[in-house]
């Protein structure tokens, strides 16, 4: 870590304290000097950091800049699996971690942004991802597991994201098959998992794994297209703590990484059906050029979305083909 990093570590785990440089240079081995540089540095990248003469140096309690330093205070020691990079703007975190991948990094990495600019969904859709409101995330997995099990990594995600949500917020989150998380009806997250896998074994080489949450509401509002049906974790943006964004990140990949060790135990899965908002409930059935109405019934043990067609009939859906609509 460089001097930069770590002066930013030690001002996020004592924000709103004031420490001085002759401390900070104590404790990084370093001159005076080089901390004057790293502060100078912060400064630059948005960080309100205020110098007081004999007092020393204050990161704002009012930063609400994501940084591996802002989130790995709220992780677990023993969590260290994690190799956390943050970037202001990107097209998809998803496209990036995928170019990682390929060139043969480890499991455990995550890519965090403040902001995309190509944000995907599934089918070739979009995901909206204004900045500094949302968590768009992308977790790079080496699963050794069948890529027929490869649904298993999204539901596992589905319900720590639940919880995780639930953990830091008055909201209950439910979650409509199969990938989507919803409080008060609307959508607060998506989750998108692209897999590549051995095609004479069947097991996957890696999996990216793309978490989207609105965790406040868009500064310019959602777009046309989805404002009837997106919403946000806190309605407005005063209500929740600065830090809010950084804490729900480190929910999540504590609970996700508890169940993605064990994941073919499939602890979560009766967690996921309980969350569920589809049973019993009208739906269409989307596919490429047809849409069919349904009633859906049950989620098996293997995911799939038990259904009754208008003719009596039943069908089981896997994730892999159709979209849903209530
Ligand atoms: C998803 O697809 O919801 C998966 C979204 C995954 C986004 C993450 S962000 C980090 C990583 N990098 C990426 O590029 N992607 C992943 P799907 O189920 O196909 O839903 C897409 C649909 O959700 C759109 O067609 C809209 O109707 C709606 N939508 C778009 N943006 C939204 C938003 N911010 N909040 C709620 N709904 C949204």
């Amino acid at each position: 870590m460089s001097v930069k990093d770590k002066t930013l570590s030690i001002l996020e785990n004592n924000k709103g304290i004031y420490i001085s440089g002759e401390n900070l240079a104590k404790e990084l081995l370093v001159s005076r000097n080089a901390i004057w540089k790293a502060i100078k540095s912060l400064k630059n990248d948005g960080y309100n950091i205020s110098s007081v003469n004999n007092k020393g140096y204050c990161l704002s309690p009012d930063t609400d800049i994501l940084s591996s330093q802002s989130i790995s205070k709220y992780l677990n020691r023993d969590i260290n699996y994690f190799n956390i990079k943050v970037y202001k703007t990107i097209n998809s975190t998803n496209s990036a971690i995928k170019e990682l991948a390929i060139n043969g990094e480890k499991e455990g990495t995550v890519i965090i942004a403040e902001e995309q600019t190509e944000g995907r969904g599934r089918f070739g859709r979009k995901f909206y991802s204004p900045k500094k409101t949302g968590i768009y995330m992308s977790i790079l997995l080496r699963p050794q597991i069948h890529s027929s099990k490869a649904f298993l990594i999204t539901t596992a995600t589905a319900v720590a994201v639940a919880e995780a949500i639930e953990s830091i917020s008055n909201k209950k989150a439910k979650i409509k098959w199969v990938n989507d998380i919803y409080c008060d009806n609307k959508k607060v997250c998506g989750i998108l998992t692209e897999a590549s896998f051995d095609f004479e074994s069947g097991i996957i080489d890696h999996a990216l794994l793309g978490i989207g949450i609105n965790v406040k509401p868009p500064e310019e509002g959602f777009t046309e297209g989805i404002k009837d049906i997106a919403t946000s974790i806190f309605d407005n943006k005063n209500s929740a703590s600065s830090d809010i964004r950084s804490r729900l990140i480190a929910e999540v990949l504590t609970r996700f990484w508890s169940y993605y060790k064990n994941i073919e135990n499939k602890s979560f899965l009766e967690e996921y059906k309980s969350r569920s908002i589809l049973i019993n409930k009208e739906i269409n059935i989307l596919s490429k050029n047809s849409s069919e109405k349904a009633v859906a019934i049950e989620i098996d043990d293997d995911c799939r979305l038990k259904v009754k067609m208008e003719d009596g009939s039943i069908r089981l859906l896997s994730s892999g083909e159709v979209s849903i609509r209530i």
